[in-house]
């Protein structure tokens, strides 16, 4: 109970830790994680219970099956784009009618929304609430004349990573270009200065340092979906491998 975790590796703790959540919570229920090599008992959320009760406006379990919550984004990697705002460049394109390309002020130029949305991480963790703000990813398909036939959406980004998304779930009001989490510019790791948001589906469909919006007719695997992961990615049917 008083080895104090690895804060360095382990950001998402440090809050639980401040408050002596570890204590706290032991009475709620307890879980066991594998820390730099020690077991820690740490915050088994009453938060993650909560979630599983409640239930979303569509009918489904706030929380989806397998998933716990933490309370900040854990960084998962990946190679990063230079996340500088004035070297951004978002290019819409594909199967549309007027391709056009985006700098950081013609982003901001556009309607903006804010959306509270979820996130679920296929290693297991779910950030709940977070407020996301930017632009539908429906908007841009609505600015490039996206043409009818289009089938799904590859959300591109730094180094040739990419993300395969169905249209329909690509467009939805929640599915975003964003640059802002409860009102503060992504770190350089959580994909600054723009990644895509994609709540509903598995986090690893949320391009972080991203640089294109393709639209297609024929779907494409990306990254993870051909190095094994579930070509769709819902997390409520645990879409987790292929
Ligand atoms: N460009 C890019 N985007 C990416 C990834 C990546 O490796 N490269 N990893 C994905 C995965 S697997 C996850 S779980 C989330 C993690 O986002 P986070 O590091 O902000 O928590 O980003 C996704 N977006
Ligand atoms: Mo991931």
């Amino acid at each position: 109970m008083s080895t104090k975790p690895d804060l360095d590796r382990y950001p998402e703790l440090q809050k639980a830790w401040d408050r002596r959540n570890f204590i706290k919570s032991a009475a709620i229920g307890t879980a066991f994680m594998a820390v730099g090599g020690s077991l820690l008992r740490i915050a088994a959320d009453d938060l993650s219970k909560h979630a599983r009760a409640e239930k979303r406006t569509d009918g489904r379990p706030r929380l989806p099956p397998g998933q716990r919550t933490l309370e900040y984004l854990r960084p998962m990697g990946g190679e990063e784009g230079d996340g500088d705002a004035r070297t951004f460049k978002l290019k819409i394109h594909g199967n549309v009618k007027t391709p056009f390309e985006l700098d950081y002020a013609g982003l901001l130029k556009l309607p903006q929304v804010q959306k509270e949305a979820d996130v679920h991480c296929v290693t297991g963790w779910s950030m709940l609430g977070g407020l996301w703000k930017g632009v539908q990813i429906a908007l841009l398909a609505e600015k490039a004349g996206m043409k009818g036939d289009c089938k799904h959406v590859i959300l591109e980004a730094a180094h040739g990573y990419t993300a395969n998304i169905p249209l329909k779930e690509a467009t939805t009001d929640n599915a975003l270009i964003t640059y802002r989490l409860n009102g503060k510019p992504f770190a350089r790791q959580h994909g600054a200065p723009v990644r895509g948001l994609v709540p509903d589906l598995y986090f690893w469909k949320s391009s972080k340092w991203i640089t294109g919006v393709r639209f297609v007719k024929e779907d494409k695997p990306g990254y993870w979906e051909v190095r094994g992961y579930h070509n769709h990615a819902d997390p409520w049917k645990e879409e987790r491998y292929g």
